[in-house]
């Protein structure tokens, strides 16, 4: 039997050509395994349906090394799989990174024939049974049991972790698709809407079980023992040829997978070839901090992000005009007075409030497809509503979606043609949106595309806005019949970004809204990754809630939440993630605690802030959280618990100052139910080993969290308000030095602090903060004080418990502290 082997640091590949299955094991111990794996090919040539690659009876089979490739040089195995009657010729590719922990594969098709065929699913992986149509053997996949080796036999059964201990993570196949973790007997979260919404949010190739512990996934997915912490990713490089989709079975003693590219039934004609995006397997240990980095700046590279010239890496910030002015909250439709009006109030107080953006969210476009009419309110068109945000220092940001139609729409009239259709011949459902069944734009047809670039065009180039949130991109991906038959829904969709890309030049920041995840990344600066944020926590339609409220995909301030979470590790790695806006005004059903905690999220997930209020009416305490939030962090935080809970409960960001590294740590409440929470020090990756001080932000109250053993270091929170959270500045306790413990001037409570200069019987400090500021700081110190002076101006302080003193302070821009000890 000739078996081919190939391995690097982390990973070992067996290929076993004469039973046409491979298996792979990891190099660390305590791993879980996958043996006698299969892939397949299912095609079909006029009626008939044809499935290849279970058996390999000719091939060929060679190993090389390739030296450069954007993940360096790559160890790779190649088989040429002829096969006797069909004269389709398959190429699978393994290839292992020296310098990387992970597997990728891929496989090519190449029709020899003389007539075309039309590819329906192309299996990279098979292990297990989820459909019991397959017959034969079937490839396994084999969870450790931590250790537990008695009674198992050298041949006897694999020791096996107990399936109640499996769980998968999925990710959702576009920016409002639910993403997070399911137990072995969870069900799949999927929209009691039916085809009113399904279209818009599921890959349609994309199982969708009913089943309790029958998941599916688009992109990547993880496969984790909860108990014994490990897992294995399953995902796609890239999605510029095809959708790549997952299922998993975890209801029997070992789980089934399987992974694929979607055909789409796309025709390839004789002599042309088509080939899957790079497969990718991880090995990972769940309690690491970034399990998924390796996968995930995998995927950075190759997209040849870290090398892309004008992609910005600094989150956005800015303001929004529609979740003020449209839906149940909205207090008249959009006008350019309502741009006129925020634009103003932001620019007066634009030293402390300082947003960048003025983005215009629909409302202004005749109907949704006839970019150039222009609304009642905007008569004078969107060049001077651009030009005018532009003199007052702004960026003008517009909203468009350019592969959507109103049925509705003069475009719909006057081009039939563009729209895409059905095999009847009727418009393809883009989801019922606007009262009506939206219908979709055929990026196949030249002149769709044309219109596209053209408004594109337009947008940056005439009327000037240098930002465009791009919406409902989904709809170029709906199946249908393409004018051109030859191209997955996956390649449509990346043409059409990449024509998006090339009429808006590289000095346009694109935000992808309502977009495939995969074929987007590498052509949008940032994308929106979860669900509609709303003026209630729960979804909410004209009097509907009950009904609504577990439909995760629907406008929700929670919904909006969950996925800033759960998908935070894209962030600065694909694009930058918009977790969508915060509201702050108090008219909405939304509680302060409420606003808090969704503050919370968007500060330290890292993406854009976006403020959606009709500004001139902001009370200024709810002003001054967004202004807290200002200047954005912006970096990727931990996410502890991302596997193990289906909303995470626990986020940890690591920040560096003057004073030395501190963390921020935030728990949240998700229950509907007040709730003792508990901030555990083992829960989080924290090296300190002494006395910590822990200043909640919202409240302003100080902990001291003393040594006792290692185990059971921490504080109980009591009774926490429902949705609440609780934020943390953490920092070791130095006795025998001043300290500074935080304040409410900024989130991190600690970046607004630029410098810090301790001496014997004096400390000096300096605040810098954007514009006029009032707010409280406080520190510990090693001696009492004897006086203090900001600016120069002597100031009063308020000693609290154990040398912890509160500064009540005003100033604006900077604030030179110094203080003398007594
Ligand atoms: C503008 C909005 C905002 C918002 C986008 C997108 O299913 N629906 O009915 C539905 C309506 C609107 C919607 C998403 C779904 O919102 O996410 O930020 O730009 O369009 O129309």
């Amino acid at each position: 039997m000739m078996l081919h082997t190939l391995e690097n640091s982390a990973i070992q590949l067996e290929v076993n050509p004469g039973l046409a299955r491979w298996s792979v094991s990891s190099r660390q111990p305590n791993s879980p395994s996958l043996e006698n794996i299969q892939i397949s090919l299912r095609y079909r040539r006029g009626i008939t349906g044809i499935r290849l690659l279970d058996r390999w009876s000719e091939f060929s089979i060679s190993e090389f090394e390739t030296k450069r490739s954007p993940h360096g040089p790559l160890r790779q195995v190649k088989l040429v799989i002829d096969s006797e009657y069909e004269k389709v010729q398959c190429t699978l590719t393994f290839a292992l990174p020296i310098h990387h922990p992970l597997l990728f594969w891929k496989i090519s098709v190449k029709n020899q024939g003389d007539r075309p065929i039309h590819i329906d699913e192309i299996e990279l992986l098979s292990a297990g049974y989820i459909h019991r149509s397959r017959a034969g053997p079937n490839g396994q996949i084999y969870f450790p049991d931590g250790g537990f080796r008695q009674g198992s036999q050298p041949n006897g059964p694999r020791p096996r972790s107990h399936p109640s201990n499996l769980a998968f993570f999925s990710n959702g196949w576009q920016s409002w698709s639910q993403s997070g973790s399911y137990k072995s007997n969870d069900r799949y979260r999927q929209t009691r809407l039916g085809f009113l919404r399904t279209p818009m949010v599921k890959n349609a190739q994309t199982p969708n079980s009913r089943r309790a512990g029958s998941f599916a996934s688009d992109m990547y997915g993880v496969l984790g023992d909860q108990k014994f912490r490990v897992g294995l990713l399953f995902g796609f490089l890239s999605q510029r040829h095809h959708f790549g989709s997952l299922e998993t079975w975890l209801g029997s003693s070992s789980p089934a997978l399987r992974l694929w590219a979607n055909g789409d039934g796309a025709r390839l004609d004789p002599g042309e070839q088509i080939e899957t995006d790079w497969a990718c397997l991880q090995f990972l240990y769940l309690d690491t901090p970034d399990p998924l980095a390796p996968y995930l700046e995998a995927v950075t590279r190759e997209h040849n992000l870290e090398q892309a010239k004008g992609r910005r890496t600094v989150s956005p910030s800015g303001w929004c005009s529609w979740y003020q002015f449209s839906g149940e909250d909205y207090i008249g439709r959009l006008t350019a007075d309502d741009i006129h009006n925020n634009l103003e109030a932001l620019h007066i107080m634009r030293d402390q409030l300082p947003l960048e953006i003025i983005q215009i969210d629909d409302g202004f476009e005749t109907q949704v497809g006839d970019w150039f009419s222009f609304n009642q309110g905007f008569e004078d068109g969107l060049t001077s509503l651009a030009t005018e945000i532009r003199n007052q220092g702004f960026v003008p940001g517009l909203w468009l979606a350019p592969f959507i139609l109103h049925p509705k729409s003069e475009l719909a009239a006057r081009h039939p043609d563009w729209v895409l259709r059905n095999r009847l011949g009727r418009p393809v459902n883009a989801g019922f949106l606007w009262n009506s069944f939206s219908q979709a734009l055929d990026l196949t047809h030249p002149d769709a595309l044309t219109y596209v670039n053209d408004v594109i065009h337009s947008a940056t180039r005439e009327w000037g806005f240098p930002y465009l949130k791009l919406d409902f991109l989904y709809a170029a991906a709906l199946p249908g019949r393409h004018r051109d038959p030859t191209r997955t829904r996956a390649q449509v969709l990346r043409s059409g970004l990449e024509a998006i890309r090339a009429a808006a030049g590289e000095d346009t920041f694109l935000l992808g809204c309502g977009c495939p995840i995969g074929p987007a990344i590498g052509i949008v600066d940032g994308m929106r990754v979860g669900a509609d944020t709303a003026t209630r926590w729960r979804p909410f339609y004209r009097g509907i809630e009950s009904f609504l409220k577990e439909e995760a995909t629907l406008p929700s301030a929670f919904n909006a939440a969950h996925n800033a979470l759960s998908r935070s590790g894209l962030h600065k790695r694909w694009w930058i993630n918009d977790p969508d806006c915060l509201l702050l005004r108090p008219e909405t059903q939304l509680t302060q605690t409420e606003v808090e905690t969704i503050a919370s999220v968007i500060a330290l997930t890292g993406g854009s802030l976006m403020v959606s209020d009709h500004i001139p009416n902001l009370p200024p305490e709810r002003l001054k959280i967004a202004e807290s939030l200002l200047p954005l962090i912006g970096k990727r935080p931990y996410i502890l618990d991302w596997f193990d809970r289906s909303t995470p409960e626990r986020v940890q960001l690591d920040l560096d100052g003057p004073t030395g590294p501190w963390h921020l740590i935030a728990i949240f409440n998700w229950d509907d139910q007040p709730r003792d929470l508990s901030l555990q020090l083992n829960d989080f990756y924290l090296k300190e080993t002494g006395e910590l001080y822990a200043r909640e932000f919202w409240s302003g109250v100080t902990h001291l969290i003393p040594i006792e053993s290692k185990s059971t270091r921490g504080l109980i929170l009591e009774q926490v308000a429902p949705h609440g959270v609780v934020l943390f500045a953490l920092r070791p306790r130095h006795s025998y030095s001043p300290q500074y413990l935080g304040s409410d001037l900024h989130i991190s409570q600690g970046l607004e602090l630029v410098d810090w200069q301790p001496d014997d019987g004096s400390l000096k400090m300096s605040l810098v903060r954007p514009g006029y500021s009032h707010g409280r700081i406080e520190l510990a110190t090693p001696h009492p004080i004897e006086s203090a002076s900001l600016n120069g101006t002597s100031i009063h302080w308020t000693a609290q418990t154990s040398g912890r003193y509160t500064f009540d302070l005003e100033f604006n821009k900077e604030a030179m502290i110094e203080i003398e000890y007594q």
